[in-house]
């Protein structure tokens, strides 16, 4: 649903007057678009999506919202959070550690957002899917089975062989349907990474929910923090050329309704990854606050002190902040668009 930008208003009455209620339910959900998915009864029940009530919402200080439940969503974007995946961890002969995961790529329906069903394709279930970590310089192997109904594989960002590249054509290439390969390398070099499928066709075996956060901590460690990881990704619900839903970990508004929780003072460090289909830029901006910003993860000298950083496809970096006043903050995409689709939370300060 590819709207020229000058025919757009602001989101609130784009939705209000664009708001078929009665057309919308005779659309399968699959064929929604980004102006039409929220009018679903789910969403009628549940939030602010209705017309002339989107500005009225009193939970969410007149902000667009309604999440769907993570236990009826069946991924919890606040677990995912603080998720860091270590592995079956063991000691190899050379005394190195070993670091093993099994991942498995299957199809699933997720309600995303309320009476919006999308059907995702996920490593073991989630989108996005496990955060794997390793320390620099660990041996990783990564079990990987292909359970889903296409062919798949696993391509992770760092320094490997290329037969271990998880593209299609080299190596192992396309892991079909059925089948099983282990991926193995050392994790190099330190840095936020990330891993997703390279199948083609490429864009929808990404944005289907194939992707994840790949983690290498430095071999001297970083500084005690609250460590956290922020995915950022879209959702394709019309088969168009462009996202309905915009989210972090997962699912969109998740985070107004349940802010990330952190403590006065603390060191707040985010491991922030930009995985969107469809869109060239995603983007981040928190409120009452600046951060430091480490591109890639890969110096531990931050290249800027900023309140705003924007990220290319498959772009990634570290925030490091600390919130000095207690309170509520949202942090959210600057293009706004985003942000009114899904895009959008709080940080809530407690002392
Ligand atoms: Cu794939």
């Amino acid at each position: 649903m590819k709207r020229p930008l000058h025919t757009a208003p602001v989101m609130p009455s784009r939705r209000g007057m664009l708001f078929g209620a009665a057309a919308a339910a005779t659309v399968p959900l699959t064929m929604l678009g980004r102006d039409q998915a929220v009018a679903q009864p789910g969403v009628m029940d549940h939030t602010a999506m209705t017309p002339g009530s989107a500005s009225n919402h009193a939970g969410h200080a007149g902000f667009p919202s309604g999440s769907v439940p993570p236990e009826r969503a069946g991924i919890d974007p606040t677990a995912i959070l603080r998720d860091f995946d270590k592995g079956k961890v063991s000691t190899l002969p050379d005394g190195r550690t070993l670091r093993e995961w099994e991942i498995t790529a299957y199809d699933r329906d997720i309600e995303i957002a309320p009476g919006v069903t999308y059907p995702g394709w996920t490593y073991n279930g989630r989108i996005p899917g496990p955060s794997l970590w390793a320390q620099e310089g660990d041996a990783l192997r990564i079990h990987f089975t292909n359970a889903g109904s296409h062919p798949h594989t696993m391509h992770f960002h760092g320094v490997h062989r290329a037969e271990m590249d998880g593209t299609a054509g080299i190596g192992a290439g396309s892991i079909l349907p059925g089948q099983r390969f282990t991926y193995e390398f050392d994790a190099e070099p330190f840095g936020t990474h990330l891993y997703h499928c390279h199948q083609s066709p490429l864009a929808p075996h990404i944005a289907k929910g194939l992707y994840g956060a790949f983690i290498v901590e430095p071999k001297a460690g970083r500084p005690e923090a609250d460590e956290m990881i922020m995915v950022m990704n879209g959702y394709n619900t019309d088969g168009g050329d462009d996202n309905e839903f915009y989210s972090v970990n997962g699912l969109p508004f998740h985070f107004m309704d349940h802010p990330v929780q952190v403590t006065k003072g603390q060191l707040v460090r985010i491991h922030l990854i930009n995985i969107l289909e469809y869109d060239p830029i995603n983007s981040f901006h928190v409120h009452g606050n600046f951060f430091n910003y480490y591109p890639t993860g890969t110096s531990l000298t931050p290249s800027e002190f900023t309140d705003t950083i924007m990220q290319a496809q498959g772009q990634r970096g570290i925030l490091e902040m600390r919130f000095p006043h207690p309170g509520k903050y949202m942090f959210h995409a600057h293009k706004t668009e985003f942000a009114e689709l899904g895009w959008m939370g709080f940080f809530e300060v407690s002392d």
